[in-house]
Protein backbone atom coordinates (compact mmCIF):
# COMPACT_ATOMS: atom_id res chain seq x y z
CA UNK A 1 0.00 0.00 0.00
CA UNK A 2 2.34 2.36 0.44
CA UNK A 3 4.67 1.47 -2.48
CA UNK A 4 1.41 2.31 -4.24
CA UNK A 5 1.14 5.57 -2.66
CA UNK A 6 4.60 6.29 -3.44
CA UNK A 7 4.08 5.38 -6.94
CA UNK A 8 0.84 7.52 -7.17
CA UNK A 9 3.01 10.67 -5.72
CA UNK A 10 5.46 10.17 -8.06
CA UNK A 11 3.40 9.70 -10.84
CA UNK A 12 1.62 13.18 -10.02
CA UNK A 13 5.03 14.71 -9.49
CA UNK A 14 5.66 14.01 -13.56
CA UNK A 15 2.84 15.13 -14.84
CA UNK A 16 3.34 18.58 -12.59
CA UNK A 17 6.76 19.06 -13.89
CA UNK A 18 6.18 18.42 -17.63
CA UNK A 19 2.89 20.92 -17.02
CA UNK A 20 5.51 23.67 -16.01
CA UNK A 21 7.60 22.57 -18.35
CA UNK A 22 4.67 23.25 -21.26
CA UNK A 23 3.80 26.48 -19.17
CA UNK A 24 7.47 27.87 -19.80
CA UNK A 25 8.40 26.65 -23.21
CA UNK A 26 8.42 29.75 -25.47
CA UNK A 27 5.29 29.46 -28.06
CA UNK A 28 4.94 30.00 -32.03
CA UNK A 29 1.66 31.42 -32.75
CA UNK A 30 0.41 32.12 -36.05
CA UNK A 31 -1.54 35.21 -36.33
CA UNK A 32 -5.03 34.65 -38.13
CA UNK A 33 -4.01 30.64 -37.98
CA UNK A 34 -4.10 29.69 -41.80
CA UNK A 35 -5.56 32.65 -42.98
CA UNK A 36 -2.49 34.76 -41.76
CA UNK A 37 -1.97 38.19 -41.91
CA UNK A 38 -4.68 39.92 -44.44
CA UNK A 39 -7.54 42.28 -44.76
CA UNK A 40 -9.76 39.84 -42.50
CA UNK A 41 -13.41 38.75 -43.70
CA UNK A 42 -14.79 40.33 -40.89
CA UNK A 43 -14.08 43.34 -38.28
CA UNK A 44 -13.29 41.54 -35.21
CA UNK A 45 -11.61 38.89 -36.86
CA UNK A 46 -8.12 39.73 -34.97
CA UNK A 47 -9.80 40.22 -31.64
CA UNK A 48 -11.17 37.16 -32.00
CA UNK A 49 -7.63 35.37 -32.73
CA UNK A 50 -6.04 36.82 -29.92
CA UNK A 51 -9.10 35.78 -27.92
CA UNK A 52 -8.28 32.25 -28.56
CA UNK A 53 -4.41 32.57 -27.90
CA UNK A 54 -2.36 32.89 -24.32
CA UNK A 55 0.52 34.97 -25.09
CA UNK A 56 3.34 34.70 -22.55
CA UNK A 57 7.13 36.44 -22.25
CA UNK A 58 9.08 35.23 -25.03
CA UNK A 59 6.43 33.67 -27.00
CA UNK A 60 7.03 34.84 -30.80
CA UNK A 61 4.39 35.54 -33.11
CA UNK A 62 4.54 34.99 -36.89
CA UNK A 63 2.65 37.18 -39.40
CA UNK A 64 2.67 34.88 -42.80
CA UNK A 65 1.66 37.11 -45.82
CA UNK A 66 1.90 37.89 -49.42
CA UNK A 67 5.65 40.19 -49.83
CA UNK A 68 4.26 43.40 -50.82
CA UNK A 69 0.70 43.06 -50.15
CA UNK A 70 0.98 43.59 -46.36
CA UNK A 71 3.64 44.86 -43.52
CA UNK A 72 3.39 44.40 -40.03
CA UNK A 73 4.39 47.25 -37.79
CA UNK A 74 4.55 47.03 -34.05
CA UNK A 75 2.94 50.63 -32.73
CA UNK A 76 1.25 52.52 -29.74
CA UNK A 77 -1.56 52.29 -28.93
CA UNK A 78 -2.67 55.75 -29.81
CA UNK A 79 -0.91 54.67 -33.30
CA UNK A 80 -3.50 51.13 -33.62
CA UNK A 81 -5.77 52.81 -32.38
CA UNK A 82 -6.17 55.52 -35.18
CA UNK A 83 -3.85 53.43 -37.84
CA UNK A 84 -1.27 55.77 -37.81
CA UNK A 85 1.56 54.07 -39.52
CA UNK A 86 3.78 57.19 -39.58
CA UNK A 87 5.96 56.39 -36.55
CA UNK A 88 6.19 52.63 -35.76
CA UNK A 89 8.23 50.92 -33.32
CA UNK A 90 9.66 48.43 -35.46
CA UNK A 91 8.54 47.44 -39.09
CA UNK A 92 8.77 44.00 -41.16
CA UNK A 93 7.71 43.99 -44.45
CA UNK A 94 8.89 40.67 -45.80
CA UNK A 95 6.76 37.44 -44.98
CA UNK A 96 7.42 35.57 -42.47
CA UNK A 97 7.43 38.16 -40.32
CA UNK A 98 8.62 37.08 -36.63
CA UNK A 99 8.56 39.20 -33.31
CA UNK A 100 9.41 37.43 -30.55
CA UNK A 101 7.30 39.32 -26.95
CA UNK A 102 10.14 40.84 -24.96
CA UNK A 103 8.17 42.72 -22.74
CA UNK A 104 4.56 41.97 -20.68
CA UNK A 105 1.73 44.14 -21.14
CA UNK A 106 -0.20 45.24 -24.11
CA UNK A 107 1.44 44.79 -28.11
CA UNK A 108 -0.42 46.83 -30.84
CA UNK A 109 0.17 45.56 -34.45
CA UNK A 110 -0.93 46.90 -38.10
CA UNK A 111 -0.87 46.77 -41.37
CA UNK A 112 0.81 49.81 -42.74
CA UNK A 113 -0.32 49.22 -46.35
CA UNK A 114 -3.33 51.70 -48.08
CA UNK A 115 -6.33 51.67 -45.54
CA UNK A 116 -5.61 47.82 -44.50
CA UNK A 117 -5.76 49.34 -40.65
CA UNK A 118 -8.85 50.96 -41.27
CA UNK A 119 -10.48 47.56 -42.60
CA UNK A 120 -9.39 45.97 -39.22
CA UNK A 121 -6.34 44.54 -40.57
CA UNK A 122 -4.35 45.47 -36.83
CA UNK A 123 -3.69 43.00 -33.59
CA UNK A 124 -3.52 43.90 -29.80
CA UNK A 125 -2.49 41.60 -27.37
CA UNK A 126 -1.92 41.33 -23.82
CA UNK A 127 1.50 39.36 -22.28
CA UNK A 128 0.40 37.76 -19.29
CA UNK A 129 3.38 37.06 -16.95
CA UNK A 130 4.78 33.37 -16.74
CA UNK A 131 5.05 31.40 -13.49
CA UNK A 132 8.38 33.19 -12.29
CA UNK A 133 6.78 36.94 -13.69
CA UNK A 134 3.76 36.43 -11.47
CA UNK A 135 4.73 39.35 -8.90
CA UNK A 136 5.60 41.47 -12.00
CA UNK A 137 2.94 44.20 -12.70
CA UNK A 138 1.34 44.83 -16.09
CA UNK A 139 2.26 48.62 -17.30
CA UNK A 140 -1.64 49.89 -17.54
C1 LIG B 1 12.19 30.51 -13.17
O1 LIG B 1 13.46 31.11 -13.10
C2 LIG B 1 14.47 30.28 -12.61
C3 LIG B 1 15.78 31.09 -12.54
O2 LIG B 1 15.54 32.44 -12.55
C4 LIG B 1 14.61 29.08 -13.54
O3 LIG B 1 15.59 28.20 -13.01
C5 LIG B 1 13.27 28.34 -13.64
O4 LIG B 1 13.39 27.32 -14.61
C6 LIG B 1 12.20 29.29 -14.09
N1 LIG B 1 10.89 28.64 -14.11
C7 LIG B 1 10.00 28.85 -15.06
C8 LIG B 1 8.71 28.12 -14.92
O5 LIG B 1 10.19 29.59 -16.01
C1 LIG C 1 9.48 37.35 -48.95
O1 LIG C 1 10.75 37.86 -49.25
C2 LIG C 1 11.78 37.28 -48.47
C3 LIG C 1 13.08 38.03 -48.76
O2 LIG C 1 13.24 38.29 -50.10
C4 LIG C 1 11.86 35.81 -48.81
O3 LIG C 1 12.88 35.19 -48.07
C5 LIG C 1 10.53 35.16 -48.47
O4 LIG C 1 10.54 33.79 -48.83
C6 LIG C 1 9.40 35.87 -49.18
N1 LIG C 1 8.15 35.35 -48.66
C7 LIG C 1 7.12 35.00 -49.42
C8 LIG C 1 5.89 34.58 -48.69
O5 LIG C 1 7.17 35.03 -50.65
C1 LIG D 1 10.06 38.13 -16.37
O1 LIG D 1 9.88 39.43 -16.96
C2 LIG D 1 11.04 40.19 -17.12
C3 LIG D 1 10.70 41.45 -17.87
O2 LIG D 1 9.54 42.04 -17.41
C4 LIG D 1 12.09 39.41 -17.88
O3 LIG D 1 13.28 40.14 -17.89
C5 LIG D 1 12.30 38.03 -17.29
O4 LIG D 1 13.21 37.31 -18.09
C6 LIG D 1 11.00 37.30 -17.21
N1 LIG D 1 11.18 35.94 -16.68
C7 LIG D 1 10.57 34.89 -17.20
C8 LIG D 1 10.90 33.57 -16.63
O5 LIG D 1 9.74 35.00 -18.08
CU1 LIG E 1 -2.24 44.83 -45.37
Amino acid sequence: MAKLKSILLLLMAMVVASMEFYQSAAREHVVGDSFGWIVPPNDDFYIIWSLHNVFKFNDALIFNFANGSHTVAEVTKEAYRNCDAGNPISLHTTSPARFTINSLGNHFYICTIGPHCNSHQKLAIRVTPTANNSSALLPH
